[in-house]
């Protein structure tokens, strides 16, 4: 593990924090940089009435000095702007004891032995991934210098699928930013805002399927020696930590479960002298280790918890059945989960990539990277 990071802060209290220890020195960052990726991940149709108080900017706080990083530990900051709205309350609020089914709220306050639930939802939020996205960016910064980019789109909402658009051509990347469901084309815009909107009339919510593509990855990150070291596993357990996240595949994931051994891999060949690839059904990754080929990774986003048609469940403070308390909630964030994915890959790589070319400036992680690539065949 070259960095390591921790994140602080509740979704209604003053602030996220967070530090990004082990980046290297001399990686050109300002706040600008993140604030790109801070506003994406507040975009997308189907949010609800809190990204409509947030304006997402991170403070850098320690680690930079003159536009580039020290290779002292980066300290972040992000305002909350609805705390004003609830800093007075915190005695007055009455106690929550009625768990949303799907939420951290039971499973929580059994873990930590509390009478109220909103201690456990504070933390739980996934408010708390705005810090990761400014992290990530910090993560995608240092990647940039090693010509790695890191793109997303919505595969699908509820059971309306998109079209997948191809992340490597720059068109297709301009319309996914542009969308505001992050599909490459109208025909799929449409579909998946219909069935937000169908979620939206039935007062319910939606989840989806999201993807993350990593191009300009070199091989040998990662390692096939060790359960922990293998690459794979690291980017699953990165991204299924991601709030409401189910499933987590690495290329054709599931659907190679169906294949015949001759179908579901990546035949070579040689063309022009080099070494090229037929299709890209690992995502990037044979034995745990990229191979050279764009790393793709999909997740399965749930539904939020949060529905304003209440959920069947059980008031804790009297033992009765009770439907489950709304206030407000995003119908989907689906969108969002994608930036925040795109983070959480970017982290992991990043830390992959250190770990492999380590060095405690960006010159000298540059000179490792540069002496593997030469000695490739
Ligand atoms: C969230 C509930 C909602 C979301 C929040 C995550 O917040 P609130 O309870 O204030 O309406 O908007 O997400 C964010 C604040 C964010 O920045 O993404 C939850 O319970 O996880």
């Amino acid at each position: 593990m070259a960095l390591r990071w921790l994140t602080a802060g509740e979704s209604h209290g003053p602030c996220l924090t967070g530090i990004l220890d082990g980046m290297p020195a001399g990686v050109p960052l300002s706040p600008d940089d993140l604030a790109r990726d801070l506003w994406r991940r507040q975009q997308g149709y189907g949010r609800g009435g809190r990204m409509k108080i947030e304006s997402d900017r991170a403070e850098i706080l320690g680690g930079v000095w003159r536009g580039r990083t020290t290779g002292g530990p980066i300290a972040l900051r992000i305002e909350n702007r609805d705390w004003p709205n609830w800093k007075d309350k915190e005695y007055e609020l009455p106690r929550m004891t009625v768990p949303r089914p799907g939420h951290a709220d039971l499973a929580g306050l059994l873990k930590y032995g509390l009478d109220d639930i909103r201690p456990v939802l504070e933390r739980a939020s996934a408010r708390e991934t705005a810090m990761r996205v400014a992290i990530g960016a910090i993560a995608k910064r240092l990647l940039a210098e090693f010509g790695i980019v890191i793109r997303s789109q919505v595969l699908q909402i509820g059971t309306a699928k998109a079209t997948p658009g191809d992340l490597s051509d720059p068109a297709v990347v301009e319309r996914v930013e542009a969308s505001s469901v992050r599909v490459a084309d109208p025909e799929s815009e449409e579909r998946l805002r219909a069935a937000i909107d169908a979620a939206k009339e039935r007062h319910d919510t939606l989840g989806g399927v999201f993807e993350v593509v990593a191009f300009g990855v070199m091989p040998g990150l990662g390692s096939y020696v060790q359960w922990d070291r293998k690459l794979d596993g690291r980017l699953a357990q990165a991204v299924m930590s991601i709030h409401a996240i189910k499933a987590v595949a690495i290329g054709d994931g599931f659907v190679a479960g169906e294949r015949y051994g001759t179908e579901a891999h990546d035949g070579m060949t040689m063309r022009r002298g080099r070494l090229e690839r037929l299709t890209n059904r690992a995502g990037g990754l044979e034995g745990g280790v990229t191979n050279g080929q764009p790393v793709v990774v999909r997740a399965v986003k749930k539904p939020i918890s949060t529905t304003a048609t209440p959920q069947p469940t059980v008031d804790l403070a009297t033992g009765q059945d009770v439907p489950s308390q709304y206030v407000r909630s995003d119908v989907c964030a689906v969108p969002a989960a994608a930036v925040i994915g795109e983070a959480m890959v970017a982290y992991v790589l990043a830390d992959a990539l250190l770990e492999k070319f380590g060095g405690d400036s960006l010159d000298e992680v540059r000179r490792h990277v540069e002496a593997f690539l030469a000695s490739l065949p």
